[in-house]
């Protein structure tokens, strides 16, 4: 086993992480950024070092001052977690190159599977049912034309061969649909992936999303662990998953075990991977394969028993799994929703901020994997996934019931989260029925209901005077941090602690259901007739002009951040009377996207 292994990852999957190799007594090093340097992953870890400034691109995504860590830190192996470098074949051959072991596939499997037409191509070859469409890249729209009306007919989905998980897909519909789909999917994989190759499916109309847990050791065993069901998402953003799937029963989970497993073995995979695919009418497509460990793999570690973490820890040591197929049994329900720092009622727009007050559930079945505690920043920068709250419980009912106690149990002040949406979502009858609830996540009315309540009353000051107080400082050393204790009189400045006394009633959580729709908390602060950004960015769209009359709730522009298009929605029915932005303009968190003025008198 491993003496010491560093995390190259941040948030919840690095403290996840850090978790595992305590539990191996495997010794830790972090990686942060300048943003991070209060982050829990980073106190937690045994050394902890600087990477450099806030944007990815110089601190998480650094392949070059990883290395220089890994070797100043003695680290033999690298845990890459979920985005950032865990799918970068470069970086796994980098690391093998300074003879640091990635835990993780040979860097020949993320390459195979990296290309969605590549990896098409290797399943089909394999025996694996793939969606029927190309498995070659289709250069024009009229060999697209041409392939549609031989082979696949209409809707068709155009995809982007360098894409996954969404990015550059595109439906068209009928024939007229199929220039805007085609050049979509091809714009939207040059500007995310730099390619923009794009192949077609045969578009399924009501499919659920079905992906099956895979591990594999250096020693020719491959196993599944079992499906999980992400049906529920929201442009491409899982939002719930659950294990075992409703739609699948013993008979089909040994047929998509058996694909999966034989995708797998393809690639001559090690370690955790997902098998991605579409269910629809009792029938299985292969759609991609992650090549990483995903943020909902703590469902199937619920069901099965299994730590995915550590099992992926031990194989990239050499050793071989600790279960074989056969000693997997499949028990109870698991759910898990994604605590993301978001606001449901304004389109998912992002919802940054500081946390004020936090207490996370606990009791029978409950787990929290979080990256946050009391105080915490969510800063724009990043993924605004701040926890994933999962339960377990005998069956899909009961869960339901456990997870709907556990997000009432859920503190968080200050900050806008999706507590309120997933409370309402687990108490319909659509969740009961286990249908996807597709409709009712894009239903603009329904979402309105989730808006939060204004902040209630002015925090209280709570002064310290002069008794002499411990404090924990740290200091970074030749970019290397360590923790210091000073005991002594406080600053008088008063240097922010974790936990600024909550006031008020908690804006999420406590047993209180979702409040109604009453405007209030515009997001980024404004109030009145100001619509502020609620995130740093670049104007994509302006869909409303000066002067324009607008409904709330109306969509008046399009931010991207951190290549997600963002929705700016009207927080309140009026006219457009400033609007000081522009298409390919920047903005920064609380600048005036519009200021909306309502003619009669407003009703708040
Ligand atoms: C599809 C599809 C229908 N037909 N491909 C791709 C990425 C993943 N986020 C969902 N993807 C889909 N790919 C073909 N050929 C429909 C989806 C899809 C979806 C599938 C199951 C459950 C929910 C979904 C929500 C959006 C899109």
């Amino acid at each position: 086993m491993f003496s010491k292994v560093l995390i190259a990852n941040r948030g919840e999957i690095a403290v996840r992480i850090l978790r595992a190799c305590e539990e191996l007594g495997i010794a830790t090093v972090a990686v942060y950024s300048e943003l991070d340097r209060d982050a829990l992953h980073v106190k937690r870890a045994d050394e902890a070092y600087l990477l450099g400034p806030g944007p990815a691109s110089e601190s998480y995504l650094n392949i070059e001052k990883i290395i220089e860590v890994i070797n100043q830190s003695g680290a033999e192996a690298v845990h890459p977690g979920y985005g950032f470098l865990a799918e970068n074949a470069a970086f796994a051959k980098a690391l093998e190159d300074n003879g640091t072991v990635f835990i993780g596939p040979p860097a020949s499997a993320i390459e195979a599977m990296g290309s969605k037409t590549r990896a098409r191509e290797l399943m089909q070859a394999a025996g694996v049912p793939i969606v029927p469409g190309t498995t070659e890249p289709v250069q024009t729209i009229d060999d697209a034309k041409k392939i549609i009306d031989e082979t696949i007919g209409y809707p068709v989905a155009v995809k982007a061969a360098g894409g996954g998980g969404g990015k550059g897909f595109r439906v068209a519909l009928s024939e007229d649909k199929l220039k805007d789909a085609f050049e979509g999917a091809a714009r939207e994989g040059e500007k995310f992936f730099g390619d923009a190759t794009v192949y077609l499916e045969r578009y399924l109309p009501d499919p659920r999303h079905v992906e099956v847990q895979v591990m594999a050791d250096s020693h020719g065993n491959v196993i599944h662990l079992g499906e999980r069901d992400c049906s529920l998402q929201r442009r491409h953003q899982k939002l719930v998953e659950e294990a075992p799937a409703p739609a699948v029963d013993e008979k089909l989970r040994a047929k998509i075990g058996k694909i999966a497993t034989d995708a797998a073995a393809a690639v001559n995979y090690t370690g955790a991977g997902t098998i991605e695919g579409l269910l629809q009418d009792g029938e299985y497509f292969f759609l991609e394969m992650n090549t990483r460990v995903q943020v909902e793999h703590c469902v199937t570690e619920m069901v099965t028993g299994i730590d995915i973490v550590k099992e992926g820890i031990r194989v990239a040591a050499g050793e071989e799994l600790s279960i074989a197929q056969d000693d997997l049994e499949l028990r109870g329900h698991a759910i898990e929703c994604r605590i993301n720092a978001e606001d449901a009622s304004k389109n998912f727009a992002p919802a940054p901020g500081t946390i004020g007050h936090y207490r996370e559930p606990t009791g029978p079945g409950v787990r929290v994997d979080s990256g946050v505690g009391p105080g915490s920043e969510i800063t724009p920068m990043y993924d605004p996934m701040v926890a994933k709250l999962i339960v377990w419980d005998v069956d899909r009912e009961q869960a339901t019931a456990r997870m709907l106690r556990a997000l009432g149990e859920y503190e968080i002040t200050e900050l806008k989260t999706l507590i309120p949406f997933h409370q309402a979502i687990m108490a319909t009858q659509q969740w009961a029925d286990a249908e996807t609830c597709r409709d009712l996540i894009e239903d603009r009315a329904w979402l309105k209901e989730l808006a939060f309540a204004p902040p209630a009353g002015a925090p209280e000051e709570t002064e310290d005077e002069g008794e002499p107080v411990e404090q924990s400082y740290t200091v970074e050393v030749s970019g290397k941090r360590f923790d210091v204790k000073v005991i002594g009189p406080p600053f008088a400045g008063g240097a922010a602690v974790n936990g600024s006394a909550p006031a008020g009633a908690p804006a999420a959580g406590g047993r209180r259901p979702p409040r109604r729709a009453g405007g209030g908390g515009g997001g980024g602060g404004g109030g009145g007739d100001t619509l502020a950004s609620p995130i740093q960015g670049t104007v994509l769209k302006v869909e409303v002009e000066s002067g324009a009359e607008v409904q709330e709730g109306a969509l008046i522009a399009v931010i991207e951040a951190m290549k997600m298009e963002n929705e700016i929605t009207a927080h309140k029915a009026g006219t457009v009377s400033e609007l000081p932005i522009s298409v390919g303009g920047s903005v920064a968190t609380g600048d005036t996207i519009a200021v909306i003025t309502s003619a009669a008198a407003s009703e708040e």
